[in-house]
């Protein structure tokens, strides 16, 4: 049999991959869940449609979502993941020894179980003693929390459809902005610059409402159909500055993320400069 599933873009655009075999599918409280096994790229998350990541390359983005922001930061201590709950952005801030604690929090306790079971490879370090994994509301969670409660903030979520809507608007960021510490610095995908090119300009605008140095950065995501934006805040330093921690090689085994990508994520094209309202140069 000849099976492909496309993610289907507004404009008339697929990304397609060859199937071999459905792994699961089923509805959770808030969404639909399915695990595909492509003929090419290992197995694939998709979520209500989208996807999620493929094992093939996941880890362009769960580095450039972890890194950029835990190398601009001086000391790491603490760490909150609001969605996210296949674990891959953890998998990679555990590998920062400075890293303390990380509170991961997921409002669908499916996509964690899911992850665990179908996806270890991603889902690996969510048992790791310094890691407490939450499924409830991020937004919730953040309101609850003590202001000043942690030094980074990472939101690894889903569009802003369905359940995520929420994470895109200003009072998200504004609850983001009371939890950081003092060199607290807040991270979150934001979007495809090609076909949601009208989102990144809207999040970078309403982040920049709240934080006092903010900016957008990119990088190569094939599963997403090419570039992909996260944008990020800072209380304190610029982060497209480069890294000012000098201890990346204690991260070893890197497959994306070197200092030389962190500042070149930077560069943005003239018509996303455009977008986000910044000067070309
Ligand atoms: N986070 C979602 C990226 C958004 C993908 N959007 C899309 N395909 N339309 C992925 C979760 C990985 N931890």
């Amino acid at each position: 049999m000849d099976l492909w599933f496309t993610e289907r873009y507004p404009q008339g655009w697929g990304i397609t991959f060859k199937i071999e075999r459905s792994l699961y599918s089923g509805k959770s409280r808030y969404q639909r869940i399915d695990v595909l096994e492509t003929a090419g790229h290992g197995r694939l998350l998709v979520i209500d449609g989208c996807v999620m990541f493929t094992e093939a390359d996941e880890f362009v983005y769960h580095e450039m979502l972890t890194h950029v922001p835990l190398f601009s930061h001086p000391n790491p201590k603490r760490v909150l993941v609001i969605g996210g709950g296949d674990g891959g952005a953890v998998r990679e801030i555990v590998r920062h020894s400075c890293v303390e604690e990380v509170v991961l929090v997921d409002i669908d306790e499916d996509v964690i179980k899911v992850s665990r079971e179908f996806f270890p490879s991603v889902s690996c370090e969510l048992d790791n003693p310094k890691v407490q994994v939450l499924a409830e509301d991020g937004v919730r969670y953040l309101e609850s929390c003590p202001p000043k409660s942690f030094d980074i903030i990472l939101v690894d979520s889903t569009d802003p459809v369905g359940p995520a809507v929420g994470l895109f608007e200003k009072p998200f960021f504004e609850k983001c902005f009371r939890a950081l510490k003092r060199d607290g610095i807040m991270a979150a995908q934001s979007g495809s610059p090609y076909f949601q090119l009208d989102l990144v300009g809207r999040v970078h605008r309403t982040v920049a409402q709240v934080f006092p140095a903010v900016r957008t950065y990119i990088a190569g995501t094939p599963s997403y159909g090419g570039l992909w934006t996260f944008v990020i805040g800072s209380k304190n330093g610029d982060p497209a500055q480069g890294p000012i921690r000098e201890d990346q090689l204690a991260v070893s085994d890197l497959k994306y993320y070197n200092y030389e990508v962190h500042k070149g994520a930077f560069a943005l094209p003239n018509y996303i400069l455009r977008e986000i309202g910044k000067q070309e140069k």
